[in-house]
């Protein structure tokens, strides 16, 4: 893993590990903004409290009694490739692996809220992380905060999920229990969860309202889904490679629809379609390859674009915002291509 910070643990899987189709635990992107608290999970219960009929406070033994569900899907940090923009900007310096992939086991969200029995004048729903810390020099501490409306909460596929990849949620993901949100950026799937909330406004707490929005002089747009992006994840940027037919392989996925197509690029060649590979499953990411043809030496840009089935493609160039959110520019790698002779030595 590459790390940016040990306390607490922020840290990415490297690009050529992302081609599996399920990330294992131990190379699965870790973004935490406060310390990891300490939990024991015999004495964790769920508040759910508000807008309901009747307010639950849930033990894990209730909770996991309750129907479940597996779902695969991709969790990617909104500032993943933060570090490509220019000017550049504050915050974890990440690269281009902060994204990943698990199957998560929880009961759907739905479901706890129908048992909570949710009033009609209810209209957003607020998750809590029992997490705690100061932000921007503050005296007083807050507690890691996401809001959703309810209409976004109920789409069925939010999951209280307490199981990653078959085994009990690790710490560092979210220990005893997280939001899995799945299609947005990370930052809504909150872990360590504390207490569901119903409520009749939009939530406007620190991680909502300041931070994760998109923010320049002219908007300040709320971060959302994820966008249309694609990563190679074979042939690594600086690879040194033979002359003839090389595979391009690689990971695609957007939070708005599924990846139609990937279309590759070799030097100055235009864009030709890669194949798409394995199931198309609605919240995870896509692998796709492409045979290519490195005809002559030296060095060589290969580069990779993908489009969802709503039509957004990736643009050539990141669109910059103050706090480095969002980049889903085109991804390049380089490589040089060498003589067979010259590799076998
Ligand atoms: N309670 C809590 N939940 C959180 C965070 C956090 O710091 N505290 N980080 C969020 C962000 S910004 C991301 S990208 C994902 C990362 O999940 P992971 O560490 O399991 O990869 O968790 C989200 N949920
Ligand atoms: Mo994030």
């Amino acid at each position: 893993m590459l790390i940016h910070r040990t306390d607490p643990l922020n840290c990415e899987t490297p690009v050529a590990d992302l081609g599996e189709s399920v990330t294992p635990i131990a190379h699965f992107y870790v973004r935490n903004h406060f310390q990891v608290p300490a939990i024991d999970a015999g004495a964790w219960k769920l508040d759910v409290a508000g807008l309901v009929g009747r307010r639950l406070a849930l033990s894990l033994r209730e909770l996991i009694r309750l129907p479940s569900e597996t779902r695969t899907v991709t969790l990617e940090c909104a500032g993943n490739g933060r570090r490509y923009l220019s000017p550049a900007v504050g915050g974890e310096p990440w690269g281009r692996g902060a994204v990943s992939t698990a199957e998560w086991t929880g009961v759907p969200l739905a479901v706890v809220l129908d048992l909570a029995g949710v009033l009609p004048m209810a209209t957003d729903v607020v998750f809590r992380g029992a997490d705690r810390g100061t932000v921007d020099g503050g005296a007083s501490e807050i507690s890691f905060e996401r809001g959703l409306s309810l209409e976004a909460a109920l789409d069925g596929a939010v999951l209280l999920s307490y199981a990653m990849n078959g085994e009990a949620l690790p710490v560092q993901h979210g220990f005893p229990v997280r939001v899995i949100v799945p299609g947005w950026y990370g930052v809504a799937s909150v872990k360590w969860l504390s207490a569901i909330e119903l409520t009749d406004h939009p939530f406007a707490g620190y991680y909502q309202a300041t931070k994760y929005r998109y923010e320049s002089d002219e908007t300040s747009e709320p971060v959302t889904l994820q966008r249309v992006k694609s990563l190679i994840t074979e042939p690594v940027d600086g690879a040194e490679l033979p002359r003839g037919e090389t595979i391009i392989r690689g990971i695609a996925w957007s939070g708005a629809a599924p990846i139609a197509r990937v279309e590759v690029s070799i030097g100055r060649d235009g864009w030709r379609d890669a194949c798409l590979v394995g199931e198309r499953r609605r919240h995870s990411w896509q692998r796709w390859e492409a045979i290519a043809d490195l005809g002559r030496t030296g060095n060589i840009e290969i580069r990779a674009r993908a489009t969802d089935l709503a039509g957004h493609t990736q643009p050539e160039a990141a669109s910059w915002n103050r706090y480095g959110y969002g980049n889903n520019a085109v991804h390049a790698v380089s490589v040089s291509v060498v003589g067979a002779k010259t590799l076998r030595i």
